[in-house]
Formats: structure tokens, sequence, C-alpha cells
């Protein structure tokens, strides 16, 4: 079975995934200099983006992960009722933390993320998601950082998934609407 077969088209190569990294990567280095930010992974569609974003970073920087769960809604639309699985290793009191994210949709899971880190008094919060879907939001939700806008599509690929599969794919991809309804 090739997955790449699922696929109506692919949205985002591989070149500008990594060129917009980059960028990111720069501006996030100027705007943190010698703070030594936690970046914050969400687990576990963030993982693709964290790796390459750490690398573009030129500055101190430490790595933290967390896991969410989701309950309810369907395989392609989160109920954004929202626990956490997995908590952070590190303390975030007077700490700045950068949250990395893969995709940000309603917008329910980064708020339920802000609101408890927010209870834990860090230095500074901010956010940055690699793929913004702007249309699907719910809850309003300040991103610091945006790598793409993108459409109201289902997408796949670099760390994104559907059925836990698609996630090693170095792009991101829209899945063939057949596949899920
Ligand atoms: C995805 C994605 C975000 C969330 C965004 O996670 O990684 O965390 O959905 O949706 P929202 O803005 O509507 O809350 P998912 O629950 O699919 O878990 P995964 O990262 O383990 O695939
Ligand atoms: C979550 C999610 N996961 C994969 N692809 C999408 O388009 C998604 N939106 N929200």
């Amino acid at each position: 079975m090739r997955l790449e077969d699922n696929l109506a088209k692919i949205l985002i190569p591989s070149d500008r995934l990594q060129a917009r990294i980059y960028e990111l990567g720069a501006q996030i280095s100027l705007d943190y200099g010698d703070t030594r930010p936690l970046l914050v992974c969400v687990l576990k569609g963030g993982v693709m983006f964290l790796s390459d974003l750490s690398r573009a970073l030129s500055i101190p920087h430490e790595l933290d992960f967390m896991a969410i769960s989701s309950y309810g809604g369907t395989r392609t639309e989160s109920s954004g009722v929202v626990r956490i699985l997995m908590d952070l290793n590190t303390s975030i009191e007077n700490r700045h933390v950068l949250v990395v994210e893969d995709i940000v949709d309603t917008g329910r899971t980064l708020n339920y993320i802000a609101e408890t880190f927010l209870t834990r008094n860090p230095a500074s919060l901010k956010i940055c998601a690699l793929l913004n879907k702007r249309e699907r939001r719910e809850v309003e939700i300040k991103l610091d950082y945006i790598g793409f806008d993108i459409p109201n599509e289902f997408v796949v690929g670099y760390g994104l998934d559907f059925d836990e599969l698609y996630r090693n794919l170095p792009y991101i991809g829209v899945l063939k609407p057949e596949v899920y309804i």
C-alpha cells in the first residue's frame, strides 16, 4: 500500500516547509536571544516540526514534551474536550515558554494548554504553529508565530496523521475525501 496514492495533492512541499522553518528559527532566535526559552512540543503531531525548528535556532534553548488527548469527535474532527495524558518534566515558573504545535484548527487544544500553563506563572508564554486553519476557529487564540495559513482541507504528513498513519511524509498533503468519508 502506498500512502501517497491516498493524497489529492501536495499542499506544501518539503523545500517550502524547510525554508519557512528556517525563517521562523531566525526570527525566534532574534526575539528570545539569551533568555534560554523552553520549547514545548505537543505530541504526537508536533514532533517533526519541533525537531526541525530546534535545529533552526541559533540560541541556547531547552526542549520538553507533553501529550494531550481529545475525546469523542470524528476521525477528522476533534471534539474539543481536552485532557493532559503526559505532563511536562520541567517547571515553567519564571521560564520563557514557547509552545510548538503542528496545526491550529478549532483552537480548543491550544486554548486549554495556554490556560493551564498560565496558572503556572511562566515569565512569558508564546505559541508557534506550523499550520493555521483559521476558517475552522471556534476559540480565539493569539498565535505569535505562524508557518502557513491553510484552507479548510484535511491535511496529513510532517507529523500530522489520519488514523495514526502519514506522519512520516516529509511534506504536507491533502487527503482524498473518499479516504475518510
Ligand atoms: C491535532 C493537532 C493539534 C490539534 C488541533 O492533534 O496536533 O494538537 O489536533 O486541533 P484543535 O485546534 O481543533 O484543538 P490530535 O488530537 O490529532 O493528536 P495528535 O497530535 O497525537 O495526532
Ligand atoms: C487536526 C488535524 N490533524 C490532521 N489533519 C488536519 O487537517 C487536522 N485538523 N485538526
